[in-house]
């Protein structure tokens, strides 16, 4: 279902912007006057699948459509840990750049704990560029804000945040990498389950583990299943012409706040 208003720009138009495809807003009262075009160069969707880290099983999909310096981003999760401290447990969730742009594998547990820990994922997926909050600074000052992450076993995220140029960048490169935070305990290692995060040392390891990770992947939209009507976006495919959805203003879910025990600043999460 297609409410918004599109711009249809010839493929020429938009150069070698070969990563643009075609995203479609269903969010009502974000019209376009579809009178320029001028600033479709900024503006593509970039998808990934989702895959568990670290025994989680947590899987999802995320979706990051820019518009310039922001995009809206949706993040879809399944299977997560539930609660932390008698509240939903919180995932921090960022998009990551700046390194090979892939989600670490098992033989990047250094120190053998049976769990791969952001610090020892760095050199797959790299810092935080953007953090995905439920509200407020998305920046990596927010990086481990739990009180404006979502947080439960399940749960579906939608909101805009910031994409600077580096980030833009990395989304082109495809080396931006989304990352949700925090397994449950009970699938670590006893070792892994005594163990405090090396990103904060009152939090128990548990809490900031990458706990699932997908590289955001222009080129492959087309391979990604439809995430649900909820998701609020369609696939285009015509190849001769690219439908840029003007959907900038998001309506962020309600934010589950729960255990708001810890505010911290840390831009390695
Ligand atoms: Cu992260």
């Amino acid at each position: 279902m297609r409410r918004s208003t599109f711009l249809t720009i010839p493929a020429l138009a938009l150069g070698t912007l070969a990563l643009a495809a075609a995203p479609a807003s269903a969010h009502e009262g974000h019209g376009h006057d579809g009178g320029s075009a001028s600033s479709s160069q900024g503006s593509w969707t970039s998808m990934a699948n989702l895959e568990s880290l670290n025994n989680s099983g947590t899987t999802g999909d995320a979706t990051v459509k820019v518009d310039g310096n922001k995009a809206t981003v949706t993040v879809n999760v399944q299977g997560a840990a539930e609660t932390f401290k008698d509240g939903p447990f919180p995932h921090a969730q960022h998009i990551h750049i700046g390194a090979a742009g892939t989600c670490p594998t098992p033989d990047m547990d250094d120190n053998g704990d049976g769990a791969v820990s952001t610090p020892e994922a760095h050199p797959a997926y790299g810092m935080i560029a953007s953090s995905l909050t439920t509200s407020g600074d998305t920046s990596p000052d927010s990086a481990l804000a739990v009180d404006r992450f979502p947080g439960g076993s399940s749960y579906s995220y939608h909101q805009t945040v910031d994409v600077d140029d580096a980030t833009q960048q990395a989304l082109k490169d495809r080396t931006a990498v989304v990352v949700v935070h925090g397994v449950d305990p009970m699938n670590l290692s006893q070792t892994a389950q005594q163990e405090m995060s090396p990103l904060d040392d009152s939090l128990p390891l548990a809490a900031t583990l990458p706990a699932a990770c997908g590289t955001l992947n222009a080129s492959q939209m087309g391979d990604v299943p439809e995430g649900g009507a909820d998701t609020g976006v369609t696939q285009k495919t015509d190849t001769s012409s690219t439908a840029v959805g003007i959907g900038a203003g998001a309506v962020g879910l309600a934010a589950v706040g729960g255990g708001a025990v810890y505010l911290l600043r840390r831009h390695r999460a």
